[in-house]
């Protein structure tokens, strides 16, 4: 089998026997694993004299290398953080443009592949992850790389509309179609390129499905990612702290618990949970002191500016709800800044009564999946999810909400803490096999496989007019 190169903006290496980092890494790593090679991408340092680091284990080879203060600043902090995220989740409120941040994030993907050709061997399958590396296919084929290429997306791929907001989006999605694959989250997003692909660009579908725009042949596809069900159901069950966070109403029962866990991003729509939560606790006064909820949030891009504005409202979000709501024996909003151990968060999980996922825009959402995959199957909570997470899709037996719609989410906490034994397992049940069939495995092989097998049409077929502007 031909070696597998994987490159993304950060490496992540698993030390073997060590408990399972979150998804993508894992999937990453069972599939360098399985074919061996190598797995590529930046350190995290910025230094002046950025530094390349080679570290063998096993049969995967981890090739990391630092960035300069001004790589960071146009590449990181400035294109990828402050243009494509918010505009890839439809926040063209919170863009900014700056042109020479532009210029840095393609100066730093054609540095990136120079410093990836000396290492790569004819036949090696290059994947490549996430809005961070969107042109790196492009810098290779510059520099002669002949290798198959596939590109994932993590996040969602906006309505062209949206994204045409961004100045250089043309010259964007040329870079786009020198990949072999394309993979996307759900069909929503591969319909949106599709969109903008023949709309914007006048590219045309193939009669084999394939797309062909700026001269370049190439394949769209869904593949949405997993977790594994089986490892998170025992992590979940072995954890022993279950509910000591947890108070005591007054009968002396357990209270409820509601949870959430995000990175603490302006995506993932937490200051509208709040306030819903609040609305909750307002118009269901019976659940006052019934219930809690934690919020595990951990700081994320705390050096973009947005990033530090949502963490302020959240904070005064969260002490004006405490203020207003909290007793001496109560407190009923629990907002935690801190990362914590995946078999902690998977037994909090399982302890819960209600996962309460509400993003205002996601390309797929795997705290939704874990939430589900560590219940106790005679026992489960219930999923109250946002239809604007990919995880929707699948996930058809969750509560799904609209996180614009206050009182919808308060009333669909209020069902959810009522529901009864049958419903919550009809309704895990359905999940959980959605969730099996599209496991962690099958997001990795379905890609591979495709990326594999492609074979590009030739450059002038008889009915492909390649209209490239
Ligand atoms: P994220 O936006 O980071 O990922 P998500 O899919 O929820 O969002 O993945 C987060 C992962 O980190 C989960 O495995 C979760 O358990 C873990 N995690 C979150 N908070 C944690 C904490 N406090 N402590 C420890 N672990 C924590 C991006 C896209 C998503 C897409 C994924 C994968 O934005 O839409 O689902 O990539 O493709």
């Amino acid at each position: 089998m031909s070696r597998l190169v994987v490159v993304s903006n950060r490496v992540a290496p698993i030390k073997e026997g060590k408990v399972a980092a979150g998804g993508l890494a894992v999937g990453v790593y069972d599939a360098l694993r399985q074919s061996g090679g190598i797995w590529f991408g930046w350190s995290g340092e910025v230094s002046a004299t950025p530094q390349t680091s080679t570290e063998t284990v096993g049969n995967i080879t981890y090739v990391t290398m630092g960035l300069t203060k001004r790589d960071y600043d146009q590449y990181y902090r400035g294109f990828s953080n402050a243009t494509l995220w918010p505009i890839f989740h439809y926040r063209i409120d919170l863009a900014r443009y700056n042109r020479e941040e532009y210029e840095g994030y393609r100066r730093v993907n054609a540095m990136l592949a120079e410093k990836l050709k000396p290492l790569l061997q004819p036949d090696d399958i290059i994947w490549i992850h996430d809005y961070h590396l969107i042109p790196f296919a492009e810098a290779c084929r510059m520099l002669g790389i002949r290798n198959r290429i596939g590109f994932f997306l993590h996040i969602p791929f906006p309505a062209p509309e949206i994204l045409t907001a961004i100045p250089p989006h043309n010259e964007l999605l040329k870079t786009f179609c020198y990949y072999d694959l394309i993979g996307f989250q759900t069909d929503t997003d591969r319909l949106a390129f599709q969109d903008y692909v023949t709309r914007e660009v006048r590219g045309i579908i193939e009669p084999d499905g394939s797309l062909t725009a700026y001269g370049q042949n190439f394949r769209a596809g869904v593949y949405p990612i997993g977790v594994m069900p089986d490892e998170i159901q025992q992590t979940a069950a072995s954890y022993r702290g279950r509910r000591q966070l947890i108070g005591r109403n007054s009968e002396g029962g357990l209270r409820q618990m509601i949870i959430s866990v995000d990175r603490l991003d302006y995506s993932k729509g937490l200051v509208e949970r709040f306030k819903a939560y609040e609305t909750f606790l307002d118009r269901y006064p019976e659940h006052r002191r019934n219930v809690e909820f934690i919020q595990i949030a951990p700081t994320s891009r705390s050096d973009v500016k947005t990033y530090q504005a949502i963490r302020q409202q959240l904070e005064s979000e969260a002490g004006h709800l405490n203020g207003r709501l909290s007793d001496l024996d109560w407190t009923p909003l629990h907002y935690l800044n801190k990362s914590h151990e995946r078999r902690i968060l998977m037994g909090l999980f399982r302890s819960a009564d209600i996962g309460f996922v509400t993003p205002l825009r996601d390309g797929m959402n795997l705290v939704a999946k874990e939430y589900v995959a560590a219940q106790d199957p005679n026992d489960p909570g219930v999923l109250v999810l946002s239809r604007f997470a990919g995880a929707a899709r699948e996930l058809t037996s969750a509560l799904i909400i609209n996180p614009y719609d206050t009182v919808g989410m308060a009333e669909a906490l209020d069902r959810a803490l009522r529901m009864s034994l049958a419903e919550r397992k009809d309704r895990y049940e359905h999940m959980m096999r959605a969730i099996r069939a599209a496991d962690l495995g099958a997001w990795r092989d379905n890609f591979l496989r495709d990326l594999r097998s492609f074979v590009s049409r030739p450059k002038a077929s008889g009915t492909a007019q390649v209209f490239a502007l």
